[in-house]
């Protein structure tokens, strides 16, 4: 038995990595950001692994967020720290030699979404539900959302859901350009093999330098992403924030104040 948040399996080269937190919907705790750190450091040069899958256990949920509930106590310097570290930890994704897709069985909000935006594609069941209610928690995203849904879907749309803090279905995500596939429930994981295996059929040195071309504007663009970790852990010490973690452990409506 093993204490690990994360169940990794491995078939013909190919990882999926399960995130299992059923109690949270999956919410990302600082275990799972250490077993992912852990996860794609070891596997940095591997030559052997032909592409990685992320996913959450059970059907509800791919990930519903950050983990709320863990974060209450922390001060301005430390939110920073954290939402750095949830970047940096998500640029390894970003920056991974083979291909890494998300396969979306549920809730993918705030920090989930976040997630799969760092992936390279995006699978969906048609159950998945995506969206960015930092709003709702006086915050901003933390793990690099505020730059990669514009880059994803555009400015417009990105305001708007990073402003209404509303959900979108998977056909919706799909139209956005979120998604890159939506499939059959029981089918995402298959689908994301599949994708996986014909990718590596192809010249591995071009998919590595493809994945490196396509992710340098997510490296050149630093400002934006130091902008939002230094703003995140300014917000979190405020009152709406504090008021908003408070709202959601005790399944209420926040009550903000503007402070
Ligand atoms: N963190 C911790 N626990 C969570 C969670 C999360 N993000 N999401 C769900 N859970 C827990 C619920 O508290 C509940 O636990 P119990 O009450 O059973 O103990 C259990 O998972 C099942 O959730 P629900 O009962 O709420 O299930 P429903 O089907 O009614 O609703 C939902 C599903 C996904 C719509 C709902 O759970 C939901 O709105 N979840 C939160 C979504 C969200 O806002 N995620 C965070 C996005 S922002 C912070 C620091 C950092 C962050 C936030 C605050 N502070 C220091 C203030 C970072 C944020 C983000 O990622």
């Amino acid at each position: 038995m093993t204490d690990a948040v994360i169940q990794i399996t491995q078939e013909n080269h190919i990882y999926t990595l399960t995130i299992h937190r059923p109690e949270a919907l999956n919410a990302l705790n600082k275990l799972v950001f250490n077993e992912l750190e852990a996860f794609f450091t070891t596997h940095a040069n591997d030559p052997e692994i032909k592409g990685v899958i992320i996913t959450g256990a059970g059907e509800k949920a791919f990930v519903a967020g950050a983990d709320i509930k863990e974060f209450s106590s922390l001060n301005a310097d430390q939110g920073m720290m954290l939402s750095k570290r949830g970047q940096d930890i998500f640029f390894l994704i970003e920056r991974f030699h083979v291909p890494v897709i998300a396969a979306v069985n549920g809730f993918a909000l705030g920090g989930g979404c976040e997630l799969a935006m760092a992936c390279h594609l995006r699978i969906a069941s048609q159950s998945a539900r995506f969206g960015q209610p930092e709003v709702n928690l006086g915050l901003i995203p933390g793990y690099g959302g505020s730059q990669r849904l514009p880059q994803l879907i555009g400015k417009a749309k990105a305001m708007e859901l990073l402003l209404t803090g509303n959900m979108v279905s998977a056909e919706e995500a799909f139209r956005l350009g979120l998604v890159n596939e939506i499939t059959d429930s029981g089918n995402v994981l298959n689908r994301c093999r599949e994708i996986i295996q014909i990718i590596s059929t192809k010249a591995p040195l071009a998919i590595k330098e493809t994945i490196r071309i396509l992710e340098n504007p997510g490296l050149n663009n630093s400002q934006g992403y130091e902008d939002e970790h230094i703003t995140f852990g300014n917000l979190l010490v405020t009152e709406d924030s504090r008021e908003g973690a408070s709202a959601f452990a005790e399944k209420r409506k926040p009550s903000f104040l503007g402070k």
